[in-house]
């Protein structure tokens, strides 16, 4: 089935946000925001702006009727700043006016005086300070001081690894206006609609069942709208409510790169023990995570580092450490992988010093270590399905792992300026919210006395499909046709108290809710059918009531009419919770993944090494969707995914200056992959299995855990350049930029530069 969002793409008949038609009388808004990253506010004046034409209203602290507070997990965050700024775009106050450019001429004549006060940047210098945004954690398991002595052989290092501006299309946003009683109605670009109700009540003072949220879809959010929507949606609404008027907020781009929180950079250290047979033995990390001046999701994202801080293999003795650091940044927040792809990268980064320093390729490390069924990981869990050597060995075999690597050496052999690397990558990503407390959904199905059917989910559709799956779960339970679903909006009127989409768990939650509810309406189906047509067993195909496997005449229109006249009820809610899944902090010990992901792909890179230029050439790989209900849904999110990891580790650098301001604040200077930097191939191949109960219709969760393919490109690139300065010792930094790579390719210790160089230029020549 193709996606059911497709054709209103395609025909810019999509709503969103922006094509919400405007209410007559709607005001517009612009938050205004610090100017520094640090500092105390002495005094702000506003008249200069208030005095402009148009400009209706601006709102500060002071105007807040309920809590000036949208922290999630930890209550850090005021919605305005308070006497002190922490953060260079930290919002100060909004703007409303007759226009948005109004308020964009309005906010510059605001006048705020303040004394600044010194920026931490650095999420090690923060550590130093004791500026932690929760105590550290540690995920132990063996132990690591006796293996040590074990080992034949030990590498320790440090990793930095940055962080990734989300660039969803659709900037945040939000449309909110009043209605009768003191409600209030928002339209949300968000991920999580029930943080958006939580929030605005709270900061408005109003019960939730005040607070309408509707979410018709988002042009992206992967991640970033999970916490960071609210923001916007609760000033959209305070303005809204202050005046009784319809207030839209659409950020500027450059607004929204330099106010939002991206993706937590990570310092790292780490430190690798193997065996002779090249066996990891032990190995002990200390992640330092840059979490910027406020919690946001950083506490969860700093678990799920620690589950994930093995990757796909089965480490015996293991030490990891966390510290989250509050840090003069925008506070950051979810994306995609939610910092399973950090943990990941430095422990591929310390194989990969390890396999430089044996001279052997990291794939002999990477594949004496991967998980086997019945291995404990670190933090409890027994894997029952470990895919990790399965996936790797097809892998190998489909793709010829080493007659690509013979090629590849054939290459460097006879090229002077251009290298050729190879990187081999394995993925294990857990599927569920580490917080077994979020892990429930709820659905609501309505059928319609013409045969139609409406369902509404708590899942949020943000170009992931989710809404197509969620059609094909209802259609299929039905036996009917999948023009007679319609998937509503996300309204909390309608679902309450969701969590958010995220955890790639929007669809196995959502719809195995969908499917309790889909069968409780079809069980008094049948049962009305089988007392009408005498029959025993009742079964709904192609739009036919099929009583004792013949089919009958009845069709499913005629079977609601049925059931309608007998006063049976055709509409259902339904509740699901994931079963078997627990995690206790105290021990940190537990069960908490429904299942894992698992996946292995080959990655090579070519490098000019004249220029430091590079090409992801090919991607090859074998992913782990269990049984997928969907080929091309699936695949687009294993290609989106490849390419933002792969983006996030090469091209895409987040800047900032000492002094904590965003440099990279725009699509000038913040590259992502466009069509000449994406590989100029990509094969996906299924690992064919049955799939997995606890996942929708046995089709795995698949929206986070292909970003992580794209830890490779790293690797691969860093393998060019070793093939071309073989003795250099090269640090750890991603992203990988071409600059870094020209650094890395003439730096010292390789005892050839000028031979290097020299023969460069003459290949050029040619
Ligand atoms: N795909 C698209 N096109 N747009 C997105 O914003 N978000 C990703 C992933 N794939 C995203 C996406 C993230 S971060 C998650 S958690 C999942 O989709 C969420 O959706 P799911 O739970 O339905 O997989
Ligand atoms: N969000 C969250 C997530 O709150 N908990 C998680 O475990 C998670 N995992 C991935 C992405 N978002
Ligand atoms: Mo995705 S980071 O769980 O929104």
């Amino acid at each position: 089935m193709i996606n059911i969002d497709a054709k209103n793409h395609v025909r810019g008949t999509s709503i969103y946000l922006d094509d919400i038609q405007e209410i007559h009388g709607t005001l517009f808004a612009q938050p205004f925001c610090a100017p520094v990253a640090h500092a105390k506010i002495n005094r702000i004046n506003l008249e200069p702006a208030m005095a402009m034409e148009g400009v209706v209203a601006i709102f500060t602290r002071s105007d807040i009727p309920g809590a000036n507070q949208i922290g999630g997990i930890v209550p850090d965050e005021p919605l305005f700043a308070e006497d002190e700024i922490h953060f260079w775009g930290q919002p100060i106050g909004l703007v409303v006016g007759t226009s948005e450019q109004i308020c964009r001429l309005a906010r510059k004549k605001i006048e705020i005086d303040f004394s600044e006060l010194p920026v931490v940047t650095d999420p090690r210098k923060a550590a130093r300070n004791d500026s932690l945004i929760v105590p550290p954690r540690t995920f132990n398991t063996g132990n690591v001081e006796d293996a040590w002595e074990q080992c034949e052989h030990i590498f320790s290092g440090r990793v930095e690894v940055n962080g990734q501006e989300h660039l969803y299309i659709e900037g945040q946003g939000a449309y909110a206006w009043p209605k009768e009683d003191d409600s209030i109605y928002i339209a949300s670009s968000t991920q999580g609609p029930t943080a958006v109700q939580r929030t605005a009540a709270a900061v408005l003072g109003l019960p939730m069942h005040k607070v309408e949220v509707n979410v018709q879809r988002l042009g992206g959010g992967f991640g970033g709208k999970e916490d960071q929507a609210t923001a916007w949606a609760v000033m959209a609404a305070l303005a809204a409510k202050k005046l009784q008027k319809p207030v839209k907020i659409s950020l500027h781009r450059m607004d929204d790169m330099m106010m939002t929180g991206k993706r937590h950079p990570y310092s790292s250290d780490y430190r690798i023990g193997l065996s002779k047979e090249l066996k990891i033995l032990a190995y002990e990390v200390t992640h330092y995570q840059n979490a910027g001046a406020a919690a946001d999701l950083s506490p969860a994202v700093l678990e799920r580092t620690l589950f994930h801080s093995t990757n796909a293999y089965f480490v015996p003795n293991v030490r990891a450490t966390a510290y989250s650091c509050r840090t003069n940044l925008p506070p950051n927040t979810a994306f995609r992988g939610f910092g399973g792809p950090q943990g990941k990268f430095i422990i591929e980064s310390a194989i990969a010093r390890a396999a430089s320093a044996l001279k052997v390729p990291a794939d002999h490390i990477q594949k004496r270590n991967l998980l086997s069924e019945g291995d404990v990981m670190p933090y409890g869990q027994k894997m029952t399905e470990a895919l990790a050597k399965e996936t790797w060995e097809q892998c190998a075999r489909e793709f010829d792992l080493e007659k690509i690597r013979q090629e590849i050496n054939e290459f460097n052999a006879t090229n002077p300026r251009y290298k050729k690397g190879l990187a081999v990558q394995p993925i294990c990503f857990g599927i569920s919210f580490t917080n077994t407390m979020m892990n429930h959904a709820r659905a609501l199905v309505h059928v319609y006395t013409d045969g139609s059917v409406v369902v509404s989910t708590g899942a949020v559709e943000m170009g992931q499909g989710v809404n197509t799956k969620l059609l094909q779960v209802a259609a299929e339970r039905f036996g009917i046709s999948s023009d007679r679903v319609k998937l509503e909006s996300t309204n909390t009127l309608r679902i309450a108290n969701t969590s958010p989409t995220a955890a790639s768990a929007g669809a196995d939650l959502n719809g195995k809710a969908l499917e309790i509810a889909c069968d409780r309406i079809l069980s008094r189906l049948k049962k009305a059918a089988a007392e009408k047509l005498n029959a025993g067993e009742i079964k709904l195909a192609n739009e036919r009531v099929v009583a004792d496997g013949e089919i009958s005449d009845m069709d499913w229109e005629q079977l609601v009419g049925l059931a309608f006249s007998k006063r049976i009820s055709l509409s259902e809610h339904a509740h699901y919770a994931t079963p078997n899944i627990h995690f206790d902090k105290k021990r940190e010990k537990g069960h908490p993944f429904a299942y894992h992901v698992y996946g292995t792909a080959i990655i090579t890179a070519v490098v000019d090494c004249l220029t430091g230029t590079y090409e992801i050439d090919r991607v090859k790989l074998v992913h782990d969707c269990g049984k997928s209900m969907n080929l091309p849904v699936d695949n687009g999110q294993i290609e989106g995914g490849l390419v933002q990891g792969i983006g996030w580790l090469t091209l895409e650098e987040l800047l900032y200056d000492e002094k904590g301001k965003l440099l990279s604040n725009a699509l000038s200077t913040y590259k992502i992959p466009d069509m000449y930097s994406v590989p100029g191939e990509i094969t996906i191949r299924h690992y064919e299995t049955e799939g997995h109960e606890l996942a929708i219709k046995k089709s795995k969760a698949v929206g986070e855990p292909p970003l992580m393919y794209g830890l490779g490109a790293y690797f691969a690139i860093r393998n060019a350049v070793t093939a071309f300065n073989p003795s250099a010792d090269l640090a750890i930094n991603a992203p990988y930029t071409p600059e870094k790579v020209l650094m890395d390719l003439y730096k010292k210790g390789g005892g050839q530069e000028k031979e290097a160089v020299h023969e460069a230029k003459q290949t050029e020549l040619y």
